[in-house]
């Protein structure tokens, strides 16, 4: 079996990977052209797939790409992803993330039309929501460009499954995490600034709404739903979630006390980080996966929390012993030393950003 994957350089991209791979798929991903190659979360996986180049805003990619590697499941996760972003870069939003879903089906639907497609639909497109906790019939009300553009991708999958008759399903995915997300986001943006206050090298975390709701799962789970979704006899759409909500006050608590320490010391709230229209509350109802897909997520959310709070703590740890030897390293090697030079290069280092993140295993659930 053959699988394309747009997004494999982004968080889910590299979990479906590693799943797929172990399942004997060859496993083929679209990534854009960029001047520096961002590779970090597929680093150990490739020698073991083939990178395509493509962008979801670019039609003539995209049909030459499904022409060439003939895929019979295609996982689209490409997608700018990042909520806040949509306000200040809404055309590109649309473009990549609304427009880039239609233009993947059509070069599915002249290239490779028995191929199996996969949408990453999202939680974002309940937005203001209609009712609690939300299904695959609740209304959608984004309040995003964002949203809005997940909310064309969705019904023009749905239209393609009808219109066609191709096997195109969507994943509605409530928010998910791992140590691989992505640093912007609030449940990484937190572990890693937990990490780097506990480490001493940052003393505030700057917040926005503390009040927000969300459901949230481990994305190693939600990847294996979406493999399961295309495994069915009929295409057809499904809710992921956990069914639990917590809100990001209660992310902190659980985060700064995995490392013995009171969140209310540390945070402050920054205007600027508040969004121009919230989405206040999710919760998914995900029965009709667990019913038809047998799919349950296994990862709980206090074991989510502690699993990326220790993956930082050791990211920022090897981060602070390599520049510790680092700095021994030159200061044997001249006896004149650039103090300058080293305390710039400190604050690179000690950032933490480009720090490589390794997955501890997730705590069997008690
Ligand atoms: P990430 O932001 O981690 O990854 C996004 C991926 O999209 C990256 O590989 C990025 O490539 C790629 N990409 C962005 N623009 C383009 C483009 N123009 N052409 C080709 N590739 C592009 O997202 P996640 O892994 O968290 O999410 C995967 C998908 O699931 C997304 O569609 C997201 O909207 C959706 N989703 C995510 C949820 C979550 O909680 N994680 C919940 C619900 C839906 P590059 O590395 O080059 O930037
Ligand atoms: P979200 O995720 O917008 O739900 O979209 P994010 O983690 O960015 O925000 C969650 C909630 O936390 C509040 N918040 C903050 N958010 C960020 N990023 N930074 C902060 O400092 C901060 N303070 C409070 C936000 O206001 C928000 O309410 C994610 C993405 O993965 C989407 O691609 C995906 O579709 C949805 O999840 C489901």
């Amino acid at each position: 079996m053959r699988a394309l994957i747009t997004g494999i350089t982004g968080q889910d991209g590299s979990y479906i990977a590693e799943l797929l791979l172990s399942k004997g798929y060859e496993v083929f991903g679209l990534i854009r052209r960029s001047s520096v190659k961002k590779l970090d979360r597929i680093e150990p996986l490739v020698d073991r797939i083939e990178l395509v180049e493509g962008d979801l805003t670019d039609q003539s990619s995209l049909d030459s790409v499904i022409h060439s590697v003939q895929p019979d499941e295609v996982y689209n996760l490409a997608a700018q992803s990042f909520v806040p972003v949509s306000w200040n870069q809404p055309v590109l939003t649309g473009d990549v993330t609304g427009l880039g879903v239609i233009r993947v089906l059509e070069a599915i639907r002249r290239h490779r039309p028995q191929a199996k497609f996969l949408q990453a639909s999202s939680s974002e497109m309940f937005g203001k929501v209609r009712e609690r906790p939300q299904t695959e019939k609740t209304p959608f009300y984004p309040r995003s460009p964002y949203g809005v553009a997940k909310v064309f991708g969705h019904y023009i999958t749905v239209n393609y499954r009808e219109s066609y008759g191709l096997f195109a399903c969507s994943a509605i995915g409530f928010n998910h995490e791992s140590p691989r997300r992505g640093l912007e986001f609030v449940t990484r943006k937190i572990t890693h600034q937990v990490a780097r206050i506990k480490c001493g090298l940052a003393k505030k975390l700057l917040m926005g709404n503390l009040d927000a709701q969300r459901d949230w799962g481990f994305a190693g789970d939600y990847v294996r739903a979406m493999w399961t979704i295309l495994q069915q006899p009929e295409p057809d759409d499904y809710v992921l979630a956990t069914g639990e909500t917590h809100s990001v006050r209660e992310f902190l608590e659980v985060a700064f006390d995995a490392v013995g320490l009171q969140w209310e010391n540390y945070v402050e709230i920054d205007p600027k980080l508040i969004r121009p229209a919230e989405v206040e509350f999710l919760c998914g109802n995900a029965t009709k996966a667990r019913e038809k897909l047998g799919w349950r997520p296994e990862v709980r959310f206090d074991q989510l929390v502690k699993m990326m709070v220790q993956a930082d703590l050791e990211a920022v740890q090897q981060a602070e012993s390599v520049f510790a030897n680092a700095i021994t390293v030159r200061n044997l090697g001249s006896k004149k030393s650039n103090g300058a030079f080293i305390a710039a290069e400190t604050d690179i280092v000690r950032s933490g950003e480009a720090t490589p993140v390794r997955d501890p295993a997730p705590q069997p659930l008690s």
